[in-house]
């Protein structure tokens, strides 16, 4: 059973989305994605509607429930890349010797995702965009993990739009601009495994990987890869976090618009379904970040309500999350009223 939990919109100013927090010197950042909408918005299954063109930091004062958000404005524009084509979708920032370093996947000129790096010396930026994409990189939606090692792991990874079907053991089979959609003839379907996210130790710099990519099983209790047909398989949206010793994979399943999570014993995996912690929300798209403040769990995503349900115009919001003593997540329901 859903649970309808209280839940606040962080920024009711603007249009925000697929929000990556973190808490660096004591305080929340939020890393959106800006959603726009002028005359190109296009809706179609392989994300044309969004047309994000920058990034801007938030930050809030305390308590995410009750504190002030504050917007930083904008660091990062499309312009300022050198090797830009369109689309800033979901980044993520980490910390590493007072650096902080953005990672973003947009577009190239041939329309095929690559991941950017961004550097400021603090986080609020502004970024400063390295000239070139991260060799081999591929797909969206990156979500950085900083390890008690001191080691950073990277998981990334979308379908349809997100162009993750278009490669094979980390190489392209095809135009990855092309058959963005269901109907690619590189998606695994019914009871075939599912694509999986992928995962990667970035380099000592923070500007490269670190290693080749590996994918991310996300498997049952038989320790079976979840099957493309099941409505619970990873699709985009990759975050994860430790909580007692274990680490949380948390996910969108996209096209049955759940977030779901699995659990794992190290940063690899393979990784262990468990349930939904969302269900379905207003608007396609389903995506999150959580974290741990002054001792209690917050789950930030988003919806479309303010927006009357345009998929492309979504707003930022924050609910608290609850742990069960055994690890498992307590489901929240995504409809409010
Ligand atoms: O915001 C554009 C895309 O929509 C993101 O990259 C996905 O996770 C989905 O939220």
């Amino acid at each position: 059973m859903a649970k309808k939990v209280v839940k606040r919109y962080l920024f009711p100013e603007d249009y925000m989305a697929d929000p990556s927090v973190h808490v660096f010197n004591g305080k929340i950042y939020i890393y959106p994605s800006h959603d726009w909408e002028d005359d190109s918005n296009v809706e179609d299954d392989s994300g044309d509607q969004y047309i994000m063109k920058d990034y801007h930091v938030l930050s809030i004062d305390g308590d995410p429930m009750t504190g002030k958000v504050t917007d930083h404005g904008c660091v990062l524009r499309k312009e300022d890349i050198a090797w830009h084509g369109r689309q800033l979708w979901d980044c993520d920032v980490q910390e590493k010797d007072g650096k902080y370093y953005m990672f973003f996947p947009m577009k190239d000129k041939n329309d095929v995702f690559r991941h950017g790096v961004a550097i400021a010396d603090n986080p609020a930026g502004p970024f400063i965009p390295q000239e070139e994409p991260v060799h081999g990189s591929y797909s969206i939606d990156m979500a950085i993990l900083k390890d008690n090692d001191g080691e950073y792991y990277m998981y990334f990874g979308g379908l349809w739009g997100g162009q993750l079907q278009s490669y094979r053991d980390n190489v392209g089979i095809e135009d990855p601009a092309k058959n963005n959609t269901p109907d690619s003839p590189n998606l695994p379907h019914g009871s075939q495994p599912s694509l999986p996210s992928r995962v990667v130790k970035l380099s000592k710099d923070m500007l490269q990987f670190g290693e080749e990519p590996k994918p991310v099983q996300v498997i049952d209790e038989e320790g079976k890869p979840l099957a493309a047909d099941d409505p619970h398989r990873f699709f985009e949206a990759s975050w994860t976090f430790k909580k007692d010793g274990k680490y949380y994979f948390t996910y969108s399943t996209g096209d049955s618009h759940l977030l779901c999570y699995a659990i794992g014993d190290n940063p690899y995996g393979p990784f262990t379904y468990k349930g939904v912690i969302l269900t379905p929300v207003v608007g396609w798209t389903t995506h999150h970040a959580i974290i741990e403040w002054e001792g209690k769990w917050y789950l930030f995503h988003h919806d479309s309500v303010p927006s009357g349900g345009k998929s492309w115009l979504r707003s930022l919001k924050v609910c608290e999350l609850t742990f069960n003593p055994d690890g498992t997540i307590e489901t929240i329901e995504g409809i409010d009223e």
